[in-house]
């Protein structure tokens, strides 16, 4: 088992992945930028080093810095969180090159599904049912009209270096297909500095689905349920559950077995979870995610495994401490993710933090690195906290949501509490009934009756 690991991250999930070290015995060492220099996980770590300033390119995203740190400090591995380098193959690669062990799966894996063209044609290979579209990337030089015909309207184009819904566009008919597909592959260009594209099938309704899974190099795979991410404005998601209200659980055991399957074929090593959209009964495969997730500890909440400590020992060569028959789901989990936003207008607001109340009890846990005079810097993305909570049935975590909301208290920065309590009393989301489209056209619908 490792002795010490560098955290290449900040915020409530470097302070996370702290957590989970510590009760191994494992010695942490935690960079931060200029920015940071008071941040939790600094002071909670065994041994800490600054990495530049302020900006994310200059700190958390630089490379060299953070192998520097990692060879003066003579860690064993690094861990990449969320975000910033964790799905960077080069970096994976580097780490390795340097002797350490990246906590991820190996940089093919990583490159493999951070294509979303190749990620889909292994899905396809595997078995995952994927949405239908084009095979591989479109040609623009092609028949591409025929392509969408026999695709069917509305068709959509997607960035193949895409995510988070850059250089993304929707044709409903013919008329509209040229410049969407210009302006799909300008953006995707000027993202990603690469303008392959490639065509689906638009769901129109659909849910947002991930299967968690985790894979150790003794060839077991073991998935961990699902999440329902549907609740989300401009692909940025603000409440997530675990199981997901629309899954039955033959549909649950169907998708997993098919899920654990594939990964199995594909020997893949570390946590993953795979991105479905799910309509009138059937899921399509949009994305891999080859890291942990902002959203892990719902599925914690209901299977009662940690993790972060079985990421970290299946990258340490340990087997998984259990099989698939061991897992047990127990309960129904909601995550609400407090960002530092304000519940209207969703403009960040950095700024000091003057009270902060976390709230407590049964079933509650609050994953944050906040504190009462804390500065948040506006360098950085608006998440400062997460509630999670826990209930038997989802009618007693609704009801254990509402008053932890009632009691989660600070003030001195916006955030969205404000919108998580009127969350938590909407019919639509009380009953279940939401797709991916549900909270923008409730907060459009919201700001209009302000409005008026
Ligand atoms: C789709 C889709 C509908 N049909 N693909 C958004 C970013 C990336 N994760 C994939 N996304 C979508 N792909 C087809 N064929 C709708 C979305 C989508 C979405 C997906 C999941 C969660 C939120 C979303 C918000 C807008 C669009």
């Amino acid at each position: 088992m490792f002795k010490k690991i560098l955290i290449a991250n900040r915020g409530e999930i470097a302070l996370r992945i702290l957590r989970s070290c510590r009760e191994m015995g494992i010695q942490t060492v935690a960079v931060h930028s200029v920015a940071d220099s008071d941040a939790m996980h600094v002071r909670l770590a065994d041994e800490s080093v600054c990495i530049g300033p302020a900006p994310s390119r200059e700190s958390y995203l630089n490379m060299h810095a953070i192998l520097s740190a990692a060879d003066v400090c003579g860690v064993d591995a690094i861990h990449p969180g969320v975000g910033f380098l964790s799905e960077n193959a080069a970096f994976a690669e580097m780490v390795e090159e340097h002797d350490k062990v990246f906590i991820g799966p190996t940089p093919e894996h990583i490159r493999l599904m951070g294509d979303k063209i190749t990620a889909k044609e292994t899905a396809l290979k595997l078995g995952i049912p994927v949405v239908p579209g084009s095979q591989g990337a479109v040609d623009p030089d092609g028949d591409v009209p025929g392509l969408a015909q026999s695709i069917g309207y509305p068709v959509l184009i997607k960035a193949a270096s895409g995510g988070g819904g850059k250089g993304m566009k929707v044709a409903q008919n013919a008329a509209e297909l040229g410049e969407a597909l210009r302006f799909a592959r300008i953006e995707a260009k000027a993202c990603f500095g690469n303008d392959q594209v490639y065509m689906e099938k638009y769901l129109g309704q659909p849910r947002h689905i991930e299967m968690q899974i985790i894979a150790d190099s003794h060839g077991n795979v073991v998935h961990l349920g699902e999440r329902d991410c549907s609740l989300q404005r401009r692909h940025q998601k603000v409440w997530e559950e675990a199981p997901s209200p629309a899954i039955s659980p033959s549909a649950r055991k169907e998708l997993g077995d098919t899920v654990t399957k594939a990964i199995q074929t594909l020997g893949y090593r570390g946590v993953g979870t795979i991105e479905f959209l799910y309509e009138k009964g059937q899921f399509f495969f949009i994305e891999m995610n080859t890291r942990l997730q902002v959203e892990h500890p719902i599925t914690e909440m209901i299977t009662g495994i940690d993790l972060v400590r079985e990421q970290i020992r299946v990258a340490a060569g340990l087997p998984l401490s259990f099989s698939q028959e061991d897992v047990k789901f127990k309960g129904h989990a909601i995550e609400c993710r407090i960002n530092a936003e304000d519940s209207e207008t969703f403009m960040p607001s950095p700024g000091q933090i003057q009270d902060y109340v976390t709230p407590g009890g049964y079933g509650v846990r609050v994953d944050s690195a906040m504190y009462q005079g804390y500065k948040i810097p506006p360098h950085y993305d608006s998440l400062i906290a997460k509630l999670i909570v826990y209930g038997d049935t989802r009618e007693e975590c609704l009801a254990r949501v509402r008053r932890a909301l009632q009691e989660y208290a600070i003030t001195g920065v916006n955030t969205l509490l404000p919108l998580h309590r009127e969350l938590a009393e909407a019919a639509d989301v009380i009953s279940g009934d939401y797709d991916i489209h549900w909270l923008e056209k409730w907060l459009a619908a919201k700001a209009q009756s302000e409005a008026a």
